[in-house]
């Protein structure tokens, strides 16, 4: 008997994997939380049903979300993480000498699923991280510390899911103050060929920061071929890269972080069409 697991992120499209076995599978107070071995990508991790990572190509994510803002600023010692309960966004963050890394995630049975299931996965006991199980909007409208990078690790902001509350306009008003000078922020953005009115709309959000650009990766385990995020920075131009890779990289490398940023046109017009709309972008 052959088992698929069929993710339907969108009403018209469907992802198939073919299931080895179900690893995990349970219920916390905020989501429910699978994990499948699947011939294709090994493990992968679902939260609600939608794909978060699979071990075969969770790098193509996390390395593009870290290491494009980590080598944007030119010198990073304080890093917020939001969400990131796999502990894979951590692990790119600390492979630079950075002084501290928060994570703030609400759901403790991500991480505790994570540890025992991903054991490669998190570096966890690298004493420059600190972890916090707690709400993280409450904490970024609450804190009074200051982090050089903000990197956003959520699941899709879906109408009343866990992280719809991070994706608007207040939240990153709150996250531009906990930002030194030269901050810089990221955030996943989810796929604008799929999704141009969500994209359009979360974009708009970054009223707050004076730099704001999107730039794309591939992560073959997620819908609608490019993979999209937004990068927003009180000051350092987020398209140059400050300092070179003293680690090995498997999808990051500086002429990716350059090509990352140049758009097809179709992505260009929707972006200047929304600038038009709001006129406040610089
Ligand atoms: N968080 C973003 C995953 C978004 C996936 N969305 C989708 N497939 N529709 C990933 C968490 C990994 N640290």
């Amino acid at each position: 008997m052959e088992l698929w697991y069929i993710q339907d992120y969108i009403n018209e499209y469907k992802m198939g994997l073919k299931v080895k076995e179900t690893i995990f599978q349970g219920k916390t107070r905020f989501q429910e939380i699978a994990i499948l071995d699947t011939y294709l990508y090994g493990r992968t991790l679902l939260l609600d049903g939608i794909v978060q990572l699979s071990e075969k190509d969770e790098f193509m994510y996390h390395e593009m979300l870290v290491h494009v803002p980590m080598f944007s600023h030119p010198h990073p010692e304080k890093v917020l993480i939001i969400g990131g309960g796999d502990g894979g966004a951590s692990r790119e963050v600390l492979k630079h000498p950075v002084k501290e890394v928060t994570l703030v995630d609400i759901d403790e049975g991500v991480i505790e699923v994570c540890q025992k299931y991903f054991p490669q996965l998190g570096k966890w006991d690298d004493a420059r991280l600190t972890v916090l199980i707690e709400d993280a909007r409450q904490y970024v409208f609450s804190t009074s510390e200051v982090f050089d990078v903000i990197i956003m690790d959520s699941t899709d902001p879906l109408p009343r899911g866990v992280a719809e509350p991070l994706f608007t306009p207040e939240f990153f008003a709150q996250a531009f103050r906990c930002l030194s000078p030269q901050g810089i922020m990221v955030s996943q953005m989810e796929p604008p060929f799929f999704d141009v009115d969500r994209v359009q709309k979360l974009w708009k959000g970054f009223g707050a920061f004076p730099i704001v650009n999107l730039y794309w990766g591939l992560v073959p385990t997620y819908p609608g071929g490019i993979w999209s995020y937004v990068i927003a920075s009180k000051s350092p131009d987020p398209r140059e890269q400050k300092r070179l890779p003293s680690f090995p990289t498997r999808y990051y490398s500086p002429a990716i972080h350059q090509a990352a940023f140049v758009l097809p046109p179709f992505l260009e017009e929707m972006l200047k069409k929304q600038k038009e709309d709001e006129g406040s972008f610089s």
